[in-house]
């Protein structure tokens, strides 16, 4: 037999405690903070000559020398009426279910009555404007359109900008699915632009050479990108708000022996068709499942279209089965792991997924695997990444919203709570707080 794919980390009768089994679960080694040094001057370079710059690093890193860095509004409706057919109605679907999910994912704004007179309101109030990038290259997701659209829009976002990098077959313009999404979804406003330089250019603005502002700065960026996209997100981070820093893709299966092989091969390889790095991770009880996944794959693998980056992706040391005594070690390990995607494919799979603390996104059972989620499930697939999962949540709604408090006390309410007010302001060597309290109130008996 082949040497098997996937390498096996063996847990059975140990017991780790969490810091032990984090240790032990696979990782891809990307390195945002090693690329900052290089993304640095880039994104200064925009920041101080604006458009110029955009042109310049464009023709250096996409091979492509353009004269504007926004695409015509006719360019988008020529690809949208281009567009083939059943592209359109499946990106049609994807948008209308993403929207039900997400339209429901919308806060409602609390008021608390802390005291009679006094209250306190937490309002949602949709950020004003966001920059989405959407990547090039290998990756040409309209997918990935609609999913960072659809939770702005929800939020009520009134202006967003989409950004993707020039393509030299297109002419310096972006791919035409990407726009033909942005047509169906109704963004006008997108750029040729991609790399750090595109993050720099959403976060500071730029303008012509002539001064006239030629993109406005954004609140947020959200998108997936490379290494020097994560790396420039980073950068611009306090400048702007951004979502998570998306890493490769990873997918984690927690299988018992009645899981279908074929199923879990599948949706492995699946996953790891995205990238050399993408992470695919088998964690179960049954050494006869993970074998029989291991024989599933060869098949697989030989037979699908990437079969070298799936190969290189389940050869590498972020993947592999992990062995675990049973399910409910297997949990610890899956939380440990705080995968992207984790697909429960067990017995009683519901009450299972139940019981996951740490995923971007939980696939429950026989009949609900990744792929579904990354097109048409409603589900967002901007998902945390690399064990973010263990603070952070996919995109959604709330990315685009922040929480206003807005305090709202009368003349008694206020009355009654200064001297807790004074006493705290003295505690902390802060009298003139106390006194902006009681300068209401000067010349009554205290
Ligand atoms: N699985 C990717 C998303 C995607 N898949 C886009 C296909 N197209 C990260 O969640
Ligand atoms: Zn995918």
């Amino acid at each position: 037999m082949s040497t098997p794919f996937l390498r096996r980390i063996d847990l059975r009768g140990q017991t780790l405690d969490a810091m032990a089994l984090r240790s032990v679960v696979p990782r891809a080694d990307v390195d945002v903070a090693a690329a900052l040094a290089s993304v640095a001057p880039i994104c200064e370079d925009v920041r101080t000559r604006g458009v110029p710059a955009l042109l310049e690093l464009t023709e250096r890193f996409d091979g492509v020398r353009t004269t504007d860095v926004r695409v015509p509004a006719h360019a988008l409706t020529d690809a949208l009426a281009a567009l083939d057919p059943q592209v359109r109605a499946a990106l049609e679907e994807s948008i209308r279910r993403a929207r039900l999910v997400h339209a429901d994912q919308r806060r409602t704004s609390t008021t608390t009555q802390v005291v009679p007179g006094g209250t306190v309101a937490e309002r949602w109030v949709p950020v004003g404007r966001v920059g989405l990038y959407v990547p090039g290259g290998r990756a040409v997701y309209p997918s990935s359109v609609v999913m960072n659209v659809v939770p702005a829009q929800a939020a009520g976002v009134t202006s967003i900008a989409v950004t993707s990098p020039a393509q030299k077959e297109f002419g310096g313009s972006v791919h035409p699915t990407i726009l033909a999404a942005c047509a169906l979804l109704g963004v006008e406003e997108v750029y040729a632009v991609g790399g750090a330089q595109a993050i720099a250019m959403f976060a500071y603005g730029a303008r012509d050479a002539d001064g006239t502002v030629v993109v406005q700065p954004v609140d947020v960026v959200t998108g997936p990108g490379n290494i020097y996209v994560a790396s420039a997100k980073r950068y611009v981070q306090g400048v702007v708000g951004i979502d998570s820093e998306a890493g490769p893709t990873e997918i984690a299966v927690l299988a018992d022996a009645t899981a279908d092989p074929v199923h879990v091969a599948a949706d492995l390889v699946s996953q790891a068709e995205h990238d050399p790095m993408a992470a695919a991770v088998l964690v179960t009880d049954s050494t006869a499942l993970a074998d029989a996944v291991e024989e599933a794959l060869v098949g697989r693998v030989a037979a699908t279209k990437h079969a070298g980056r799936v190969e290189e992706a389940l050869r590498g040391r972020q993947s592999a089965v992990v062995l675990v005594d049973d399910v409910d070690a297997g949990l610890a390990v899956v939380d440990a792991y705080a995968a992207e995607h984790l697909e429960i494919q067990t017995a009683d799979a519901r009450a299972v997924a139940a019981r996951v603390r740490n995923a971007g996104a939980v696939f429950v059972g026989a009949h609900s695997p990744v792929s579904l989620g990354d097109y048409c499930a409603g589900s967002n697939h901007v998902l945390p990444t690399g064990g973010t999962a263990a603070h952070s949540g996919g995109l959604s709604v709330q990315t685009f919203l922040r929480g206003v408090h807005v305090v709202d006390y009368d003349e008694r309410a206020l009355r009654e709570v200064a001297p807790h007010v004074v006493a705290l302001a003295q505690s902390e060597d802060l009298p003139a707080h106390g006194d902006a309290v009681t300068a209401r109130f000067a010349g009554e008996q205290r």
